[in-house]
Formats: structure tokens, sequence, C-alpha cells
């Protein structure tokens, strides 16, 4: 089934699902009780998409704004408005590589299947546009080391939110029963050690740290070890955002990258690129640079809950071919959401499935 016809089928059951609860509530005592589990379950389900919605708000309200605004505008499908969707597209970050793939094949489409009217192109749109996030198909759970410690290297530039998703994960894998422990591998920015320390108090976990200005790949070397003898499940690398200069920062990170490996052959398991969705391409162009450095096997995504152009996302997802991991929706520990394609397709674009001609939907 493709993204698109699940998310069509999820607006659906969700119809169904307040349906059935009506009825659950007229029912027996006994049968009240096991539909109110049910409803914990649901509940919990639903506060975790509701919370990925809240978090995209901005993104939704000026994307469905700019949307119904040219909706209203053109009812015919022609050039100017796929050049004005182009625009809004382009605005919302997603892309111009996959802005041009996607006005492209709608283009090509409408002519193919005669869609005159705007109203018709409409889950065409959407359909494009889950397509191009679901393209990679590829997994986005983070890697874990079944037998042993899992090491993760979160790398990225200065303020992009390394050392808040680090707490947050931390707090987040604690809760699962994880035995956490954090290597302070920031050594360079004044008070970077501290503000590590504060989020491992506050998720819990202990820090390996030394002292500030100390070699990091010297921190990380003595944390594994001292991570090993604590038998921790998992160890997460902080790292400098800014050094001297980025030669300097990229030859760091390869050398602290080289001395986990050494260590555990098959560590690090994940280099995790944090990126902040609010600088936009900007973000893109760091983790092209960052790639180039070092392997980067997956991207977390900070601040889409203070952006209006979270299709930023779509453009990391079809120009970089890293998969979007995590994203950070604020600033709390519990702000971090595992990225699921079909949550952010369904957050982004609910009011534009729900008004899809129900005729259209068998294609
Ligand atoms: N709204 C919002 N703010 C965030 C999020 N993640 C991080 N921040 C904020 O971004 C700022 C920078 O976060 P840090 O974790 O210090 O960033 P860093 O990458 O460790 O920065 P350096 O240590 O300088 O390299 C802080 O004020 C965080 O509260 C997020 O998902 N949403
Ligand atoms: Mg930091």
């Amino acid at each position: 089934m493709s993204l698109f016809q699940r998310l069509k089928k999820r607006m659906a059951g969700e119809a169904a699902e307040e349906e059935a609860r009506e009825e659950a509530k007229q029912e027996a005592q006994q049968e009240a009780q096991e539909a109110g589990k049910e409803e914990a379950e649901e509940e919990q389900r639903v506060s975790l998409s509701s919370r990925f919605r809240e978090g995209l708000a901005k993104t939704r309200s000026s994307f469905s704004e700019a949307m119904n605004e040219l909706f209203a505008q053109y009812r015919e499908v022609n050039e100017d408005f796929f050049e004005e969707l182009e625009e809004i597209l382009i605005s919302s970050d997603v892309g111009v590589e996959t802005v041009m793939e996607i006005i492209d094949e709608l283009r090509n489409e409408s002519l193919l299947k005669n869609i005159r009217t705007t109203e018709k192109l409409t889950p065409l749109i959407t359909e494009k546009m889950a397509e191009k996030l679901d393209r990679t198909g590829e997994d986005s759970k983070l890697n874990m080391n079944p037998d042993g410690m899992t090491v993760m290297l979160f790398v990225g530039v200065n303020g992009v939110g390394k050392t808040t998703t680090i707490g947050k994960m931390a707090h987040q894998m604690k809760a699962e029963g994880k035995k956490v422990v954090l290597a302070a591998g920031d050594t360079f920015r004044a008070g970077a050690i501290e503000q590590l320390e504060g989020w491992g108090e506050r998720a819990g976990v202990d820090v390996i740290k030394q002292q500030a200005g100390s070699d990091p790949a010297a921190v990380i070397y003595d944390a594994i070890k001292s991570a090993k003898s604590r038998q921790a499940d998992v160890l997460l690398c902080d790292t400098a955002g800014r050094l001297q200069n980025k030669v300097n920062l990229m030859n760091e990170l390869a050398k602290v990258k080289r001395v986990i490996t050494r260590e555990i052959p098959e560590a690090p398991h994940e280099v995790l690129l944090v990126l902040d969705a609010t600088t936009g391409q900007n973000a893109m162009s760091q983790a092209k640079t960052f790639r180039e450095a070092t392997e980067v096997s997956g991207i977390i995504l900070t601040k889409l809950d203070g952006t209006a152009k979270g299709g930023i996302v779509m453009a990391i997802r079809n120009e970089l071919n890293i998969p979007v991991k995590m994203v950070g929706l604020g600033e709390k520990l519990d702000d971090l959401q595992p990225f699921e394609a079909e949550d952010f397709v369904y957050g982004l674009f609910k009011d534009m499935i729900e008004q899809t001609p129900a005729d259209a939907e068998e294609r």
C-alpha cells in the first residue's frame, strides 16, 4: 500500500474508531473495562501523533493558508497555477530539486489523465508529496547493538541542538530501562561540559568528563572504558560544534570516530548529524559538508516546532539520501520523536487529505 493510501485509510479509520468508542460507552461494565484499556492505548497513540501535529503547527498553518488561497484563486489547472504552486513549495523549504520533480510530474500526469480543475488535482498533489517522502523507504529506526554496548556519536555545527537532543534521548532510553552514559566530548566551548552535566542530572544518567580544553578523543576513549565497566547499554557522545576552524572540526570528528572504532570495531552504531530545521537550505549544505568528512548514518532534525518551513524534511529525504531518524519538536525532555513519514504527511496535509474527493481515492 502506498503512503498516500495508508493516509487515506488512517483518516477513515479514525472516524470508525470514534464511532466504535461511542458504542463501547453504552456497553456493559465488563466490556467497558476492556474498551477502557483499548482507549488508553489509543489515547497514547493519538497523543504521540497529536504532539507531532502540534510541533508542526507553524508549518501546517502557513502551508494550508497558502494552499487555500491558491485554490480559491485558481479553479482551472494552468501554467500560472503551477508556477504559484511551485513558489509555495519552494518557500516552504521543500528544496528546488524536489519541487521541480513534483511540478513536472504533476504537469505530465494532469495532461495524461485530463485533469482540468484544481480540485481534482488535490489528491495527486498530496500523493506526490507523500511519494517523495516515502521514496527511500529506508528504516528510520535507530541502530542498536543487539549484544553489547551501543555507541552513538552526535555531530553538527554549533547551536543546532546536539547537547539538548542527547539529554532528551538519554531520558527516553532510560525510561525504556536502558543504562545510559553520556560522554562530554565538547571540551572546546566554555560551559559545554556543565551544560551536558545539567542534562545528565535531569535525565538521571552519568556523565563522563575531563577538564575543559582536554583532547576530545581522549575523553571519548575514557568514556568507552568507563561506560563498559559500568555495564552501560548505551553511550551517547557529545561533540563540539565549533573549533578554531572547520578543517579542525572535521579532523577532530574523524579522530574521535577512529578511537571509537578501535575500541569497538562495529561502533559507532550511529553517527547522528543534528540539523536545525529553522536554518532551511543552510542545513542542506551542512549535511553535504559533514557527509564528506564522515559517514553519517542518520539525521536528527531539531526545532521543527520553531519553523513554518517544515518542508525541509522533504528536501533532506529526497535530495540527501540520509534517513531522518528523529525530530525535535520543542525544548523539553520529551520533545523528541521518532520520525515517521506517515505522521509527518498526516500532520501537514490533514486538511488537504480530508478535502480529497472520495472518487479520486481509487487510482
Ligand atoms: N524549539 C526548540 N529548541 C530546541 C530544540 N532542540 C534544541 N533547541 C534549543 O537550541 C539551543 C541550542 O541547543 P544545544 O543543544 O546547546 O546545541 P548544540 O548543538 O549542542 O550547540 P553547541 O554545543 O554550541 O555546538 C538551545 O537553546 C535549545 O534549547 C527543539 O527541538 N526545539
Ligand atoms: Mg553542545
